[in-house]
């Protein structure tokens, strides 16, 4: 189970950088809860999607797994007869924690196997189906492309790449008001003025978010032949990309 996300609740004289580091695995779940709106949509409906685009005997990705919510949703939903579902995160204190939480899962996890590795790095296998959820956001800019081309190459035809962001609208009038109405989810969520504004300065630099018009240009780029929008809320959003 996840405590409660105070790590920005106090004052700091210095705010670090953001990490994955075994501070935020303790409250991982409470913290995505409570700060991205529709994060359990989005998640509930990887595992429907998923359900829908993977073919039996083949190979099913989640990048940036986390603590699985993502996996647990495919494994949920079924996967069809012989997939195995990789899940790979380079968080080191993520896979661990991850781990130990499988043998609790209250569902068949034989088809599920861990790695931890830096998505840049992996060797895409041949797969139907790929949930990158709120992951692509947090590499440098000139590493999206290339691995989103790595992951249109490995996707079987009619295959999908499921992938949700944060994202910067064009216009910065409204980008400026879905700031401001993300903020005020937050505030509902129990987050202080404080906490908000540390955790935004932490996540400067590290979390990089781009236009949705930038994402569709570069999915179609990369080698996808169909891109849409499915889901979106102030300003996050979910993407589905068809090989
Ligand atoms: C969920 N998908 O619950 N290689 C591998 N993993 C990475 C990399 C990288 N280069 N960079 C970041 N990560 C999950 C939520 S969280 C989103 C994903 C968030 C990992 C990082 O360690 C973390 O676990 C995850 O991507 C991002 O549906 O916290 O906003």
């Amino acid at each position: 189970m996840s405590g409660e996300d105070q790590i920005y609740r106090q004052h700091h004289e210095k705010i670090s950088s953001f990490r994955f580091d075994s501070r935020v695995v303790s409250v991982f779940e409470d913290m995505i809860e409570r700060s991205v709106p529709g994060y359990a949509a989005i998640v509930g409906m990887t595992g429907e999607l998923a359900h829908q685009y993977a073919k039996s005997h083949s190979l099913v990705y989640d990048l940036g797994c986390s603590l699985g919510a993502s996996s647990h949703a495919m494994l949920s939903w079924g996967l069809p007869e012989n997939c195995r579902l990789l899940a790979v995160d380079n968080s080191p204190e993520m896979i661990d924690e991850l781990r130990q939480r499988i043998g609790n899962w209250n569902l068949d996890s034989s088809a599920i196997e861990l790695q931890c590795e830096d998505i840049r790095d992996l060797t895409l296998q041949p797969c139907s189906f790929v949930a990158m959820n709120f992951t692509l956001q947090f590499l440098p800019l000139e590493h999206r492309l290339p691995l989103l081309q790595r992951i249109a190459s490995a996707l079987l035809p009619g295959g999908a790449l499921l992938l949700s962001e944060k994202f910067r609208h064009q216009d910065d009038a409204t980008d400026a008001l879905m700031i401001d109405l993300h903020h005020q989810f937050k505030r509902s969520m129990g987050y202080s003025d404080l906490e908000i504004a540390q955790k935004r300065s932490a996540l400067e630099d590290v979390l990089i978010p781009e236009s949705l018009q930038n994402h569709r240009d570069r999915l179609l780029q990369a080698g996808f032949s169909q891109v849409g929008v499915w889901f979106q809320c102030f300003n996050f959003a979910s993407l589905i990309a068809i090989r």
